[in-house]
């Protein structure tokens, strides 16, 4: 397996084929040509790096409505006992009246709906890629009125790493959803994992995005994508900049029902994974610690 990351044209012709190559090899890939507008792309990344420069207190309560695990977080990530030296903005879609800076909400509500955009294209081409005849059906998924959409601002401050050496800045983990679609700043950090297990550094490109497979996709291909461990680590040096990254999360509705989808299985294929409801995949996940094997109970061979 070739070990660089894939990129991928999203314009070109053959960019469906390509996407289904690089979510079976690595489960992740580089995206140009993606069409998102810098215009609020960068006006997220002001407006957010004017938040986390508040004072602490100022940060806890200017996102206090937003209820537990969502809102602002400082070093813990979830609520078993994780750390990283990271703090964050993480939020569902449905965030209306929130006490954070309205020029903030504002930048959060532009790119939100600018990422779900291309999310919806990409999600069409990982369908298409694997020969789907309804090429709607994953954007189906995470684009209903109550599907399961999150955002999440991530911020690697030098202060946060220094307070811990050689900690890690967000661990190793798979993302529980379909699809992530994450922008970072030029500030490096993002390792995929290969399938040999070696960690691949991720070279930031603030012009591209980048996508990696989820759980929930894993299991609907029956495998065929694979939801990719990543984890960020904190760099030695001491940069001007710190990073910064943006994720989107594309998780479906709590009632959507994730199996294998027959139409992507042959009479003589293996199915690896017993059923479960999103909402219930959710409750098991937020117990357990970021780096478990999340899909492991549900495996079949
Ligand atoms: C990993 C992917 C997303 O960041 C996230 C994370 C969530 C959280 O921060 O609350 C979790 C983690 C993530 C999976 C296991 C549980 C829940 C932290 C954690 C220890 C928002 C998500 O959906 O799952």
């Amino acid at each position: 397996m070739e070990a660089s990351i894939p990129v991928i044209d999203l314009l070109s012709p053959g960019s469906a084929g390509a996407i289904a190559d690089a979510c079976g090899s690595h489960g992740f890939f580089k995206a140009v040509n993606h069409g998102m507008d810098v215009g609020i792309v960068e006006t997220l990344e002001a407006e957010a790096r004017s938040f986390f420069a508040l004072p602490e207190g100022d940060k806890l309560s200017s996102s206090a409505d937003l209820s537990k695990p969502l809102g602002y977080g400082c070093r813990s990530i979830g609520t078993n006992g994780d750390v990283g030296s990271v703090e964050y903005l993480l939020m569902s879609t449905v965030n209306s009246n929130s006490t954070m800076p309205i020029a903030l909400c504002n930048a959060l509500d532009e790119y939100m709906r600018i990422v779900q955009e291309v999310a919806g294209r990409v999600l069409v081409l990982m369908a298409e890629g694997l020969g789907m005849v309804d090429t709607n059906v994953f954007r189906g998924m995470v684009q209903r009125n109550d599907s399961d959409e999150l955002l999440r601002v991530n911020h690697y401050p030098h202060s946060l790493r220094l307070e811990a050496p050689g900690s890690t800045g967000f661990g190793e983990h798979t993302d529980p959803q379909l699809m992530s679609l994450l922008r970072s700043n030029s500030v490096s950090g993002l390792q995929i994992a290969l399938l040999d297990g070696t960690w691949l550094p991720v070279a930031p490109d603030a012009e591209s995005i980048f996508i990696n497979v989820g759980d929930v996709m894993q299991v609907l291909t029956n495998g065929r994508y694979r939801s990719v461990r990543h984890r960020v680590v904190a760099q030695a040096g001491e940069g001007v900049l710190s990073r910064l990254s943006m994720v989107y999360f594309g998780g479906p509705a709590p009632t959507e029902w994730i199996v294998p989808m027959p139409n992507l299985l042959q009479p003589q294929d293996t199915i690896f994974y017993k059923g479960f409801w999103w909402g219930d995949y959710k409750t098991a996940a937020s117990r357990t610690k970021l780096a478990a094997c999340r899909l492991e109970p549900f495996l079949l061979h």
